[in-house]
């Protein structure tokens, strides 16, 4: 039993997995918990050979990145924006459109949930003599937002998340406590979406932050407002972890997806999400997805 700071898993079992389909007794887990806590984790739910594969080819993306003059860092420059390259090739469905994951969130936010925004962060190894750097505490809902239930990120770390590597920190429970009002910084910075030190000093006292160990195959569901920080990683290896975010079917995000002509069959081959999706080229496709910008810099709001 995990102390009441680390997050609850669901463990679903082998037919929930096979039948894409979480039981009513576990849905009520992750619902009861998405409300409780603003973070649920599904573990062990998607195959290792996707991941794997996915994980080679971001990595040496993750380096390019990080090379670049103008490198979408968020926070510090070990700490990466990184989009998945979309073609059909690495389009894996038990990873992007993951039916567990979607299942969770369509019951959370109401159905056919909106994707507007794949991506990644990728948690750099140190470059000596610089240590390890972790991301100021923060919520990724750095705008005006309703204060019941908008949008849920859907985490798929590439590989198991640690300590050691870079685990996300995790504030449960503070998704209730977000607006404006607990933060600092605006929009567009770089460094918007600070928690106030002094409401961190609160909160430390009412229940501690954490940094959990997430295996791979596992998805974590958060509550867009949770608060939470990127960690340094200690280790050589990156930590790639993709960044989906599902927003209510009621939430009027304008923000479109780019994905290559190849993987229009297989987005629009489901129903249970809406893809509001540009279509081009593989070639297009591949020569523009890591042009894209810092974290910060998406505008996650809605139109009034
Ligand atoms: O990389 C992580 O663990 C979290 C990154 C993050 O929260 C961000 O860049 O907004
Ligand atoms: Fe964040």
């Amino acid at each position: 039993m995990q102390a009441d700071h680390f997050p609850v898993s669901v463990r679903p079992s082998r037919e929930e997995v096979e039948q894409a389909k979480l039981s009513p007794r576990n849905l009520e887990i992750a619902i009861r918990t998405l409300y409780k806590d603003g973070l649920v984790v599904l573990e062990d739910v998607i195959d290792h050979g996707p991941l794997d594969a996915l994980n080679k080819v971001m990595i040496k993306d993750a380096y390019a990145l990080r090379d670049r003059p103008d490198s979408p860092f968020n926070y510090n420059p070990g700490n990466i924006q990184q989009d998945p390259p979309p073609v059909a090739e690495h389009f894996h469905t038990s990873i992007f459109m993951n039916p567990l994951a979607t299942q969770v969130a369509s019951t959370f936010l109401g159905p056919r949930p909106k994707w507007t925004f794949c991506s990644g962060n990728t948690a750099m190894p140190p470059t000596p003599p610089t240590p390890p750097q972790s991301q100021p505490v923060h919520t990724d809902a750095d705008f005006e937002h309703p204060s019941h239930p908008f949008a849920l990120v859907i985490n798929v770390p590439l590989v198991t998340m640690t300590p050691e590597n870079g685990s996300t920190e995790l504030w449960l429970g503070t998704h209730t406590d977000s607006g404006l009002h607990v933060q600092e910084g605006m929009h567009g910075e770089r460094a918007s979406g600070r928690i106030k030190p002094s409401l961190l000093e609160e909160r430390k006292a009412v229940r501690p932050p954490c940094q959990p160990i997430v295996k791979k195959g596992s998805i974590v569901i958060r509550d867009l407002r949770l608060w939470h920080a990127g960690k340094g990683n200690h280790t050589q290896d990156p930590r790639v972890m993709l960044a989906m975010i599902h927003f209510a079917p009621w939430y009027r995000n304008p923000m479109r997806l780019e994905f290559a002509e190849d993987t229009r069959p297989i987005i629009e081959g489901q129903s249970q999400l809406e893809v509001p999706a540009d279509w081009v080229s593989k070639e297009e496709a591949l020569s523009r997805y890591l042009n894209r910008g810092f974290g910060n810099s998406y505008d996650f709001s809605q139109t009034p």
